[in-house]
């Protein structure tokens, strides 16, 4: 018994040593001393024992216990510290480096249009307004002289909530609020998101951007709108820049015209970009109606003005030459990255 003693003892301690692994303790530590572990067979094995000799194996055991419980903490100690340093070294931070640069993106080519035509007509005194997507039908259509049954609401396939409430096919109900809201003189310009069920091609899309222009005071002429938008052509597609005025219907001006600005990339005499003509249709223009001053609370007698409306999208495919309107709404960093 002694001699089993002496060796399980033996072979325990030699096992501790010889181990580099701090899980592989655990599994030593149940061979020789869990419940079925080879110390806890020699106790069980006691009742062979003579009586007399009980105590004294009873104490070797407590002591074999001891030692391999010892044994076992001071390894577990060592082992520990050792994968603490291998870490500590693995994991050297080196806080010299320099940091990581944050992504930041880029700017989209509707954006840096936006601000563009925003400067142009800041420039010229002109605030900058925005109103609700979601709109009454009344600042969308009504009140702009397109009542109930005009045509003019069938040519826009207008996205409706409700009977009353509509996504607004263009930004004029902001001009209208502000026109109901404000006493001339008004000077505004109105950027915002527009919605027309149209199907998605390589120049619609039933969302887009329009940014239409607002201009209410005493005396105002038709020769103001065409000074104004021949100086915002030059400043957006350059100084040797024409502009054409074509007549045209809108139901909300009288007299209308559709705006064509000499072709930017010919001059004028005619290349694959303007298709041959020379010019390139940019905007619907016009003399505000009477009718849309007298509703919004303006009276025509006193006041006159003039109003436009300009795709932004088609002026960010124009200026960066982008050959499909899809591309815009991709948001791929590898092509907002160009512009
Ligand atoms: C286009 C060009 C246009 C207007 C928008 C407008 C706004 C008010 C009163 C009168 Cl509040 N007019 N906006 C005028 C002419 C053209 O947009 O191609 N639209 C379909």
């Amino acid at each position: 018994m002694k001699e089993k003693l002496e060796q399980i003892k033996a072979e325990a301690l030699s096992q501790i040593e010889a181990t580099g692994a701090l899980e592989k303790l655990n599994e030593i530590r149940v061979t020789y001393l869990g419940k079925k572990g080879e110390l806890t067979q020699v106790l069980k094995s006691m009742k062979d024992v003579a009586p007399e000799d009980r105590p004294k194996i009873g104490q070797m055991v407590n002591e074999a216990r001891a030692a391999i419980e010892e044994k076992l903490e001071e390894t577990r100690k060592r082992l520990a510290a050792k994968a603490r340093e291998e870490q500590l070294k693995n994991e050297v931070i080196d806080v010299t480096l320099p940091a990581q640069k944050a992504q930041v993106g880029h700017r989209h080519p509707n954006t840096i249009a936006l601000e563009e035509v925003e400067r142009i007509f800041i420039g010229m005194g002109y605030e900058v307004v925005e109103g609700p997507e979601v709109e009454y039908d009344y600042y969308n259509f009504q009140a702009l002289n397109i009542p109930e049954g005009h045509p003019a609401r069938d040519e826009q396939d207008t996205f409706y909530i409700n009977d009353k409430i509509v996504l607004r096919s263009q930004t004029s109900p902001v001009q209208v609020r502000t026109m109901e809201k404000q006493k001339p003189p008004i000077r505004i310009i109105a950027p915002g998101r527009v919605f027309r069920s149209d199907e998605v091609d390589a120049t619609h899309s039933p969302s887009f951007h329009q940014i239409e222009g607002l201009v209410i005071d005493k005396n105002i002429t038709f020769s103001d709108l065409k000074g104004t938008l021949d100086q915002f052509a030059k400043e957006l597609f350059g100084e040797k820049t024409r502009v054409k005025f074509r007549p045209h219907h809108f139901p909300f001006t009288e007299p209308s015209a559709e705006v064509d600005v000499s072709c930017f990339k010919c001059g004028g005499k005619g290349c694959r970009f303007c298709k041959g003509s020379g010019w390139i249709e940019i905007l619907g223009c016009g003399m505000v109606h009477p009718n849309v001053l007298r509703m919004s609370g303006i009276d025509p007698e006193e006041y006159t003005g003039f109003a436009f409306g300009v795709g932004l999208e088609r002026i960010a495919l124009l200026k960066y030459e982008i050959d499909d309107m899809r591309l815009l709404y991709e948001n791929d960093e590898r092509f907002l990255k160009q512009f």
